[in-house]
């Protein structure tokens, strides 16, 4: 049975990676961090189910010594990286302690597991994020970067750190520059799931208006489950690399409002409202991924569609909503 550790693990990633890692049998160690509402951690986990199947350990990415300790402990044959402060917005309230939880934080896991644990695989979860102000129509991994937010440049940092461990040190050590990706179990400070929960309490008569920032941006989204199963495939193969991960359509957040309300029989244009103090410092104003090569090397490619995936957001949203009217 191949022992999987999993930092980040009560996200949204965290979560559906570990149930698609339990599926295929592995023995899944989960890192969080220690909380002071710790029967409300894990509520990811328990959504779909499998709290109990995942072995939960405290360490925290900013310190190392923990982590190392981890690695000697379960000697994991896979590491997926997933923590990480990982709201754009924050970003700019909290710099520092995005550039050390985002990016130094990953170099914190990649001496752990050089230290403790070389042969084990690396996943790194790098972001579209880091093309930024994009500097070609459809980017790939030839792309150049141009890093637009505090977070983006953390990223970047921690994507480079893990190409030189891998050119340094020989390790397993694989990058997935994946785009958007959304379900039910996506924060709701993110816009897609400010979306659709507002269109479900609107829906239900318990609100009127959603605030939103800036319409015009778009984004590349795909559904989550679709993602993590990407992440797995890279680490199978046998030399470690690059990967982008999308789904290669654009819409921006307008449209995506116009197909969540339409999906409940309202009008988007009744509700949203854009305002100014919900606008960034700089903005990534598009994001189109090319996953050819994913789809040619990993032989990956995306299942749910964007219309599909807000029909599951909003009626997830509905049901939480009506459960607790
Ligand atoms: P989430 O924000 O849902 O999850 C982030 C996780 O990191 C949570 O489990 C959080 O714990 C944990 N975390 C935060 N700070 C620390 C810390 N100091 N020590 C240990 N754990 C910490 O993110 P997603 O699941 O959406 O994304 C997973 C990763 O992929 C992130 O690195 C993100 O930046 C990246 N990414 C995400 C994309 C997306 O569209 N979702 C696209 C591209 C990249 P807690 O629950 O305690 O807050
Ligand atoms: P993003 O996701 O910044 O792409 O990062 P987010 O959903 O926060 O923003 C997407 C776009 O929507 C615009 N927007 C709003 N965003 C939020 N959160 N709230 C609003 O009210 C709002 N109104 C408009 C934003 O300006 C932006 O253009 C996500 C995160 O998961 C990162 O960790 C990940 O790396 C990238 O996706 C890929």
């Amino acid at each position: 049975m191949p022992t999987c550790l999993i930092t980040g693990v009560t996200g949204q990633d965290g979560a559906y990676l570990s149930q698609f890692l339990l599926q295929k049998d592995y023995r899944v160690i989960g890192m969080m961090r220690r909380s002071a509402s710790s029967d409300t951690v894990g509520e990811r986990l328990r959504w779909l189910g499998i709290l109990d199947d995942v072995e939960l350990v405290v360490s925290d990415l900013s310190d190392l010594s923990s982590l190392i300790r981890l690695m000697q402990t379960y000697q994991p044959d896979e590491v997926y990286n997933l923590a990480a402060q990982s709201f754009v917005a924050v970003s700019w309230d909290q710099p520092l302690l995005t550039t050390q939880v985002t990016g130094m934080g990953a170099t914190n896991v990649l001496e752990a597991v050089r230290i403790a644990r070389p042969q084990a695989r690396y996943y790194q979860a790098s972001s579209s994020e880091m093309f930024g102000r994009a500097q070609q129509p459809r980017q790939s991994e030839a792309t150049p970067f141009y890093p637009r937010s505090p977070y983006a440049v953390a990223k970047l940092y921690a994507h480079w750190m893990t190409v030189n461990y891998r050119e340094s040190f020989g390790m397993h050590a694989t990058n997935g520059i994946l785009f958007n990706h959304e379900s039910p179990l996506r924060s709701i400070e993110f816009v897609t799931r400010k979306i659709t929960d507002g269109v479900a309490r609107i829906k239900l008569g318990m609100a009127r208006n959603l605030r939103l920032g800036n319409l015009s941006a778009m984004r590349d989204w795909g559904h989550a489950r679709d993602y993590v199963r990407a992440m797995w495939l890279m680490l199978q193969q046998d030399t470690p690399d690059d990967y982008v991960v999308a789904t290669g359509r654009t819409t921006s957040i307008r449209d995506f409002c116009r197909l969540a309300f339409t999906h409940v029989g309202l009008n988007h244009e009744d509700h949203v409202v854009s305002c100014e103090d919900l606008l960034r410092p700089a903005e990534v104003d598009a994001l189109r991924g090319d996953a050819s090569k994913a789809r040619n090397k990993l032989g990956w490619q995306p299942s749910v569609s964007l219309e599909e995936l807000i029909a599951e957001m909003v009626e997830a949203d509905l049901a939480r909503h009506r459960a607790r009217m």
